[in-house]
């Protein structure tokens, strides 16, 4: 269609559980989950859920998580709760054991805490990771060009145990069932931190090609990631990182991303591509020092979209939560083609007063 910027339209789905504004990590967690609602209220109020199919809300099945994640550990999400974990002395033990819970004690005596035990936490797994299952099999099934779950791409989480705020391995997950119709998938992740859960369960795979980008210096988590790490036997040369510093802008980082992703699309020639979209590589976020504007974030959307392979969009970190709604809105609108079309000032909507400091405008400045 000639409203497409670049000529032709994508047939999009789109996964949204109203569910995830009840999740929440605890007062003073960076996680906020809220953002995806508020990412979705911002893409409902510009008009672009009339542009897309909405998938069926359907949460995974806890038997479908066994794909990656281990029995012992599906069994302890599917029993912890916040009562029972205070209760129950055992089940204390063996969600520490799996990474939940208070674990690291500051010297002042409080509490860090990456992974909380949540109110709802196997309920929050499960929708998550049956978004980016659903999305991954509207792909598969031919009829969409590019599948959207914002409230995925947890990329740490492990196979037996919870890591970096991830619970459940969504991506591993989705690029498992991409697998099934698809030979060959590339993974790339804009995230801040290292894609280190997703590129470990591929390292051994010539299936599937990892790539990260992610800021990379001395106590940035999760240490992993240095440009020596290729991936391993069979898989050797499928893994790719690229390391950066605090401070890489719009103009470093393409200098960087286009070549590199090209020369892998070029190389690898995947079936399907997967894009962990995580938003702390935004400036001004309030994890990650990477200086990202919202257009220099969409670019890798716009860029990966260009190839014309399926393509999974999922979502990430972002602890500035108005910058990642915005970022996460824009790229839905490139994902149908309407970016030219998206008035930069945010509508009124039941959120829009979180987005005061960046002027109402969604292309933020800082
Ligand atoms: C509760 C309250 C949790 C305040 C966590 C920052 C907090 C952090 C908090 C925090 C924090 C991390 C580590 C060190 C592991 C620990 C979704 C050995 C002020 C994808 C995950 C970062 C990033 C985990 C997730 C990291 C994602 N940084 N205050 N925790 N240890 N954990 O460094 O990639 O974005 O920081
Ligand atoms: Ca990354
Ligand atoms: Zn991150």
């Amino acid at each position: 269609s000639p409203s497409c910027p670049d000529g032709r339209k994508r047939r999009v789905c789109y996964y949204y559980d109203p569910g995830i504004c009840n999740v929440d990590y605890g007062e003073r967690h960076f996680m906020v989950p809220r953002r995806v609602a508020m990412a979705h209220s911002l893409v409902a109020s510009y008009g672009l859920l009339n542009h897309m199919t909405r998938l069926r809300t359907r949460p995974a099945r806890p038997e479908e998580l066994l794909a990656f994640h281990d029995q012992k550990y599906v069994d302890l999400l599917g029993r912890l709760t916040p009562a029972a974990y205070i209760s129950d002395g055992d089940l204390r033990r063996t969600a520490e054991e799996h990474g939940i819970g208070p674990v690291r004690r500051l010297v002042d005596g409080a509490c860090t805490n990456d992974n909380p035990v949540i109110d709802g936490l196997m309920g929050y797994c499960l929708s998550y990771a049956g978004g980016s299952l659903a999305a991954a099999r509207a792909l598969c099934g031919g009829d969409h060009d590019v599948a959207i779950n914002w409230s995925g791409g947890m990329h740490h989480a492990c196979r037996g145990h919870a890591n970096g705020f991830c619970y459940v391995n969504d991506i591993v997950l989705a690029i498992k069932q991409l697998l099934g119709r698809f030979r060959r998938v590339l993974y790339v992740d804009i995230d801040a931190h290292h894609g280190d859960g997703v590129e470990k369960a591929f390292a051994g795979s010539n299936q599937v090609m990892t790539l990260s980008f992610h800021q990379y210096q001395t106590d940035f988590f999760p240490g992993t990631g240095s440009i020596d790490d290729v991936g391993e036997g069979a898989g050797r040369y499928h893994a790719l990182n690229v390391p950066l510093k605090a401070g890489m802008d719009d103009q470093g980082y393409h200098e960087l991303f286009k070549p590199i992703v090209g020369k892998a699309m070029q190389v690898f020639q995947p079936d399907a591509v997967v894009l962990q979209c995580g938003a702390d590589s935004l400036s001004g976020d309030r994890l990650a020092g990477l200086e990202l504007s919202v257009g220099g974030h969409a670019e890798c959307v716009r860029y990966l979209r260009g190839f014309n392979a399926p393509l999974l969009l999922l979502g990430g970190g972002g602890y500035t939560i108005n910058h990642v709604a915005s970022c996460w809105c824009y790229e839905t609108a490139v994902a149908v083609g309407k970016e030219d079309e998206i008035a930069d000032e945010i509508p009124h909507h039941p959120y829009d007063h979180y987005y005061r400091s960046q002027g109402y405008k969604l292309q933020y400045r800082t």
